[in-house]
């Protein structure tokens, strides 16, 4: 009898945990393979072979990237190297970057380490960029003012707060203004994969001012981008293991609420917003576990979407990009520039196409 119910336990511990397993390949598309979808006149850029994580593009045809990003359980081919922010001129016939310097003496350079980036511009035309940092795995964000003659960032300061404890990605509103997702709830490494592994949905946004820091919007499995559409009504937000974004009505409280989500068939990492036409840009991952666990006989690929109408009531959505990773590895940016495409990666290249 006893060895009965034993076996009986075993057998309910073992059913928990296939089921637990075929829900969690299915967070991480575990089995899907990529339909190419191919663009004219694709070119690697010159100058990024250790990732391009986030990008983001003025309105003057000047792109910043952040690269060489070091993030738990993802590849680096750059392990002991600090990361770096790039920049490429789309108005230039040479598709080439060149690494900005750093200035001001109040930031540590040998520990930095960027992952999202948001730009914002003044009355003054001055433009602020906006990095999340993760110095030794903590999170900060990272104040620079961009000095185009010199080719520079200068370090104003460092934003730290216990709400900003796991960051992924930022929408700057103003210099030390923006919304921010947490991609964890929990910030110990271990603890951290427990928290994905078991889909909790313990990540949170949270908005921040100097005068005032809170929780806006919670409960996602893994929040990545984040991005507001061009009125400034509207935010969205990717949740990555759910294959969802959201579309929140921005209150001028600057609370949000839930407007409507959209299911999609991929990993959703950064969202883009066309300033003109307010269509939705996004890098994604088809397959989630090729992302995590890196194998390079068998890379993950990168996949683009282009999300038209998202307020209406039939919004389009279009596989514009979509390669098994033999060119470009695990797709996380998509951004337009007149008439290009220009898209960057986790830890590898990126790519610039005609659309
Ligand atoms: C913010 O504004 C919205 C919409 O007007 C309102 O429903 C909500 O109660 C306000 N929240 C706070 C915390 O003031
Ligand atoms: C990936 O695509 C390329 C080009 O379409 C093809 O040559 C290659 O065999 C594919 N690799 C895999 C693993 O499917
Ligand atoms: C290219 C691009 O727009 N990337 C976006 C990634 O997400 C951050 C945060 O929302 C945006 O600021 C970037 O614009």
């Amino acid at each position: 009898m006893a060895k009965l119910m034993v076996l009986t336990f075993l057998g309910l511990v073992l059913s928990v945990y296939k089921d637990h397993q075929a829900s969690y390949q299915a967070r991480f598309m575990a089995f899907r393979e990529v339909e190419p979808v191919e663009l004219p006149n694709c070119n690697l850029i010159k100058g990024i072979e250790t990732g391009s994580e986030d990008l983001e593009i003025l309105p003057n045809g000047l792109a910043f990237f952040s690269s060489g990003l070091k993030y738990p359980g993802i590849k680096s081919f750059e392990p002991d190297k600090p990361g770096k922010i790039l920049l490429m001129d789309l108005n230039k016939k040479d598709q080439t970057v060149l690494e900005l310097k750093m200035t001001g003496s109040t930031l540590d350079l040998s520990s930095f380490n960027p992952h999202g980036i948001s730009t914002f511009t003044d009355a003054d035309n001055t433009v602020y960029l906006l990095v999340v940092n993760h110095p030794d795995f903590k999170s900060t964000v990272e104040l620079f003012k961009f000095q185009e003659e010199e080719k520079s960032l200068l370090h104003l300061k460092t934003i730290r707060h216990k709400l900003l404890n796991n960051l992924n990605d930022i929408v700057a509103m103003g210099p030390e203004h923006f919304y921010a997702t947490n991609d964890h709830y929990v910030t110990d490494p271990y603890l951290r994969s427990w928290e994905t592994y078991l889909g909790l949905a313990w990540s949170y946004v949270v908005y921040y001012s100097p005068n005032e820091v809170r929780v806006v919007a919670d409960g996602f499995d893994l929040a990545n981008g984040i991005n507001l559409s061009p009125d400034g009504k509207y935010v969205y937000i990717a949740e990555f293991l759910a294959h969802k974004i959201h579309v929140y009505e921005k209150h001028a409280n600057w609370t949000l609420t839930l407007l409507k989500s959209l299911d999609l068939n991929t990993l959703v990492d950064n969202i883009s917003v066309d300033p003109v036409t307010g269509d939705l840009w996004v890098g994604c991952h088809p397959n989630g576990m090729k992302i995590f666990f890196y194998d390079p006989e068998n890379p993950p690929g990168s996949e683009v979407l282009r999300i038209q109408n998202i307020l209406t009531e039939e919004p389009k959505v279009t596989v514009v990009y979509a390669e098994n990773g033999t060119m470009l590895q695990g797709s996380t940016v998509a951004s337009v520039y007149k008439g290009k495409l220009l898209i960057g990666t986790v830890f590898q290249k990126a790519l610039y196409c005609e659309l």
